[in-house]
């Protein structure tokens, strides 16, 4: 397997900005890969009733498999989550989610993988961490659970913060938005805000608009033609529109009217990702990675000098 990321050492602030540019990121997370192009980041969901793959990775030892894949394909991060956030799902025990990650994290961390750790719990997060994963992906920006800023804080690790509303068997009842950029930036503040007191350090943040958690689809669709205004808030930005709700709404079989199925969206996810880096997105969170990783290639090459 290529040993993730390794290639790349860590750059000053001054050489970002004079190589950021459409394609690149705005803006790096200390700590984190740092090549001259979006991040890619790869998912396993270890869980049973993810929309996205749909179980397919709920068995620990098919969730490692799916996660050397996704690194040897490139991944620059493998994120490692073991509860569905899909609207309306119901939060598994701690013990359960536990179960599921620990030995997944375990293992990809063992075989050289950077690994993220998509989690509302500061338990859960403490004992990947444990293990030797290197970010915390928290979809409810530490507000889920009041221990897990300061966790992160301690472990002195990366951390993303998502724009959140509320747990997923309600979030669809809060899509009330005046203008859901402004907003989303309004309500991503005080997250923020909440995280620097805590006294995580502000080079190891990325924020995340949020798809799909308290949006509909049109909200979505704003969010990402609008998403450089997210990244003007001067933080690398995360964004993961892979297979969601709104891609299969879009591409819609005209012969039935159903949507088009989790696994049949990742081209549009792709080309997603290329519209996502060139607005100076830090990174992508994808289920199929080489496609999102061509997609970031051309963007960055599409904002390199000479491409006038
Ligand atoms: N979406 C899902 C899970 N984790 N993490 C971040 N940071 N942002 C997201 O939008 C996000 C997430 C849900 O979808 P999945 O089935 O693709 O995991």
């Amino acid at each position: 397997m290529r040993p993730v990321g390794r290639d790349v050492g860590p750059r000053t602030l001054a050489q970002v900005i004079a190589a950021s540019g459409p394609g690149r990121p705005a803006a790096y997370v200390a700590g984190l890969p740092t090549p001259e192009r979006c991040l890619v980041m790869g998912v396993v969901n270890v869980t049973p009733d993810s929309f996205s793959d749909g179980g397919r990775w709920f068995e620990p030892a098919d969730a490692v498999t799916q996660g050397l894949r996704l690194a040897a394909q490139g991944a620059d991060l493998v994120d490692v989550g073991g509860e569905s956030t899909r609207p309306g799902a119901q939060r598994p025990p701690v013990e359960e989610e536990l179960r599921r990650v620990l030995p997944v994290v375990h293992e990809l961390v063992a075989a050289g993988a950077i690994v993220s750790i998509d989690t509302m719990r500061a338990e859960v997060a403490t004992r990947a961490l444990e293990l030797g994963a290197a970010m915390v992906n928290d979809v409810s920006g530490g507000r889920a659970d009041p221990a897990m800023l300061g966790v992160v804080a301690d472990a002195g690790v990366p951390v993303v913060l998502m724009h959140w509303r509320g747990h997923s068997d309600h979030m669809q009842q809060r899509t009330t938005y005046d203008d859901v950029v402004r907003d989303v930036r309004d309500e991503l503040r005080p997250q923020l805000d909440r995280a620097l007191d805590a006294g995580v350090a502000p080079d190891r943040i990325a924020l995340d608009p949020g798809l799909g958690f308290a949006k509909t689809g049109d909200h979505n669709w704003t969010l990402l033609k609008r998403l450089n205004e997210i990244v003007d808030l001067g933080y690398p930005v995360l964004v993961a529109a892979s297979r969601k709700a709104f891609l299969g709404r879009l591409l819609t079989d005209p012969a039935t009217g159903h949507d088009r199925p989790p696994d049949g969206r990742d081209a549009a996810s792709a080309v997603l990702s290329m519209v996502i880096a060139l607005s100076g997105a830090w990174c992508v969170r994808v289920h199929e990675v080489p496609g999102s990783i061509d997609a970031v290639r051309v963007a960055a090459r599409w904002g390199a000098e000479g491409a006038e």
